[in-house]
């Protein structure tokens, strides 16, 4: 029985806001122009592209919304001015003040929430295309909504765990995984509707391709019931057994649905250059292609998150044999489709 349909539906990001460099926005087209659409379908998917979140517009997806248990909080009553004042009495109480571009953030995270949580109710394979890795506290929260016993492989350099507590940047998509478990004490202004949204727990998540911690997120991350594969982790037992324990210890049983979450950040700056925290040391192109193959083969993976793909950063590809002539673009982008059909069950025979 498979817990998704063969429909892939593609959810663009093109969010810039979590961090500071610009490019990551243009993610989502990228990919569509190297021509995923065509090389899902002949993988013998149905690709239904559900276009991109537009962060200023309003949502598409309010009726979805007001069916759930998001009561309050919908979407067009944080539209407009002073939505981080709605809970009164003094802001700075309540509020954590230093998360950079917090509202723009809150609020396009929101929408992706929508457009995830709508098509997991469809039972599509739900696939979002970043923009930074903020988005992951949308997409995540909205198909934890819909399938509550979700399990999450975050491919990662970096653990996204820092709270505003303990960022060294202000930037969100350096927080997004903390937020969803729970961690944050107070609220973020942008962010309110996370309150209405499950927790994740923390035994439900697994670090795959950490090696760029900082201080206190580390710290956090020892004490705290997730699991943490590191490089070190990777070279010691190999990808292969590392997968087999990441998954075990998220899913015992292989009952539930499964969620990647990756950012190309995970791979070697020699595998994916056009990013924008690049950090020595990491996957290479079969490590990280694994990953995904292994994700296949559970037949348990329902949905996935690509992001922090920067285009405008990018190194020309080269022309190999073998390359399937179909995907079009530069490295990393190509290295992104080839990725999202490892994910989606291609194999090498
Ligand atoms: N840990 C740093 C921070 O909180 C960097 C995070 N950068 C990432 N994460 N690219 O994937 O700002
Ligand atoms: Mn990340
Ligand atoms: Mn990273
Ligand atoms: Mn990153």
């Amino acid at each position: 029985r498979l817990l998704c349909d063969k429909t892939v539906a593609y959810i663009g990001a093109p969010f810039n806001d979590g961090q500071e460099l610009k490019g990551v926005d243009e993610g989502p087209k990228a990919l569509r122009d190297a021509g995923l659409r065509a090389y899902t379908m002949k993988m013998g998917f149905a690709f239904e592209d559900w276009g991109d979140i537009n962060p200023h517009a309003p949502s598409r997806y309010t009726t979805v919304e007001s069916s759930t248990s998001l009561k309050g909080d919908s979407d067009d009553s944080m539209e407009g001015e002073g939505e981080g004042e709605a809970h009164g009495s003094g802001e700075s109480a309540v509020y954590y003040t230093n998360v950079k571009n917090s509202r723009e953030v809150g609020r396009a995270c929101k929408k992706i929430h929508d457009a995830t949580q709508h098509a997991a109710a469809e039972k599509k394979f739900v696939l979002t295309i970043g923009g930074d890795h903020s988005i992951a506290a949308g997409s995540i929260a909205g198909l934890l909504t819909e399938r509550p016993d979700l399990a999450i492989i975050w491919v990662d350099a970096h653990g996204d765990c820092n709270t505003p507590e303990t960022t060294p940047s202000g930037n969100y998509h350096g927080m997004p995984a903390a937020h969803l478990l729970g961690w944050f004490k107070k609220l973020v202004p942008g962010f309110e509707w996370m309150q209405k949204v499950p927790t994740l727990p923390e035994n439900r998540i697994a670090f795959v391709g950490l090696r760029d911690l900082d201080p206190a997120e580390k710290d956090m991350m020892m004490h705290s019931g997730v699991h943490c594969f590191t490089m070190q982790d990777v070279d010691r037992y190999g990808i292969s057994k590392v997968m087999d324990m990441a998954l075990s210890k998220i899913d015992p049983e292989g009952r539930r649905p499964l969620h990647l979450s990756l950012d190309v950040d995970a791979c070697d700056p020699a595998v994916a250059p056009g990013t924008g925290t690049k950090a020595r040391g990491g996957l290479t192109y079969r490590e990280v292609h694994y990953i995904c193959e292994a994700m296949a083969e559970t037949s348990r993976l329902t949905s996935m998150d690509l992001v922090e793909i920067n285009p405008l950063i990018d190194t020309p590809s080269e022309d190999l044999h073998g390359d399937d002539p179909d995907i079009k673009g530069t490295q990393t982008v190509r290295l992104g489709v080839e990725l999202i059909a490892s994910a989606l069950g291609k194999t090498i025979m």
